[in-house]
């Protein structure tokens, strides 16, 4: 039996505008995520090389990751958060190999595709801890656009955020068990641990945008209303 639909408390509501990102525990059960992670696994095999991350867009996705990015259980989390009129746009399997032993770079979404808000969803396909590079995250950094270096060193995204820049940020650590989820808004500056554990760390990431919300980004030409 999947677990039951779960709703958003006004807390956890408040939690979110305040801080741009909301954990909710056990989603999924453990079985989806294995037989999402086994069908992730197949297809960065054969699309992707060493940057472990493949986007798939609504129109071209998978019918598993399709129901998973539209599964009701995730859209009931984000019509309290983003509001009635929700829009799914693409979605991307990350495979953080036992090779990545640099921490993710710390970035803010919206670097990639500009315009406005977007929402992402971190799925937990497995385990993950500080040691096999769970995502880290700044609360309330969501609410300022910061300047992005591009660098291209192969140590992960390019769009970078100056570490300079967040000396004195106060950064949470994001442990998730498998089938838990992370919301996050796309200005959330966020980054993962190295990978020290010696095995591969697997997520699936959808992101969304509310739809009543003008968006001058070209990045998508085609969206799914969810509703
Ligand atoms: O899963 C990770 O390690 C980082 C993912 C990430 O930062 C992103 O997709 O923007």
């Amino acid at each position: 039996m999947p677990p039951a639909v779960q709703t958003v408390s006004e807390t956890e509501k408040a939690f979110f505008e305040k801080n741009g990102y909301l954990i909710v525990r056990a989603v999924f059960t453990s079985a989806e995520m294995a037989e999402c992670k086994q069908a992730a696994r197949e297809t960065i095999e054969q699309k992707t090389g060493p940057s472990g991350v493949y986007v798939w867009w609504c129109d071209e996705i998978p019918p598993l990751f399709e129901r998973i990015s539209c599964d009701p259980r995730l859209v009931a989390i984000l019509n309290p958060l983003l509001g009635p009129e929700i829009e799914f746009l693409s979605a991307k399997p990350v495979h953080k190999s036992a090779a990545i032993t640099f921490a993710s770079p710390w970035h803010q979404d919206r670097a990639y595709w500009g315009g406005a808000p977007k929402y992402s969803i971190w799925i937990a396909l497995e385990e993950a801890t500080e040691e096999n590079g769970c995502l880290r995250v700044i609360p309330g950094s969501h609410r300022e656009f910061l300047g992005h270096a591009n660098v291209s060193d192969h140590n992960g995204f390019n769009n970078r955020v100056r570490e300079e820049e967040l000396k004195d940020a106060h950064v949470v650590d994001a442990p998730m068990h498998i089938g838990d989820i992370l919301v996050f808004h796309d200005c959330l500056l966020h980054s993962s641990y190295p990978n020290r554990s010696g095995q591969d760390r697997w997520c699936f990431i959808p992101t969304y945008r509310n739809a009543a919300v003008p968006d001058v980004s070209t990045t998508w030409k085609t969206s799914r209303q969810l509703t």
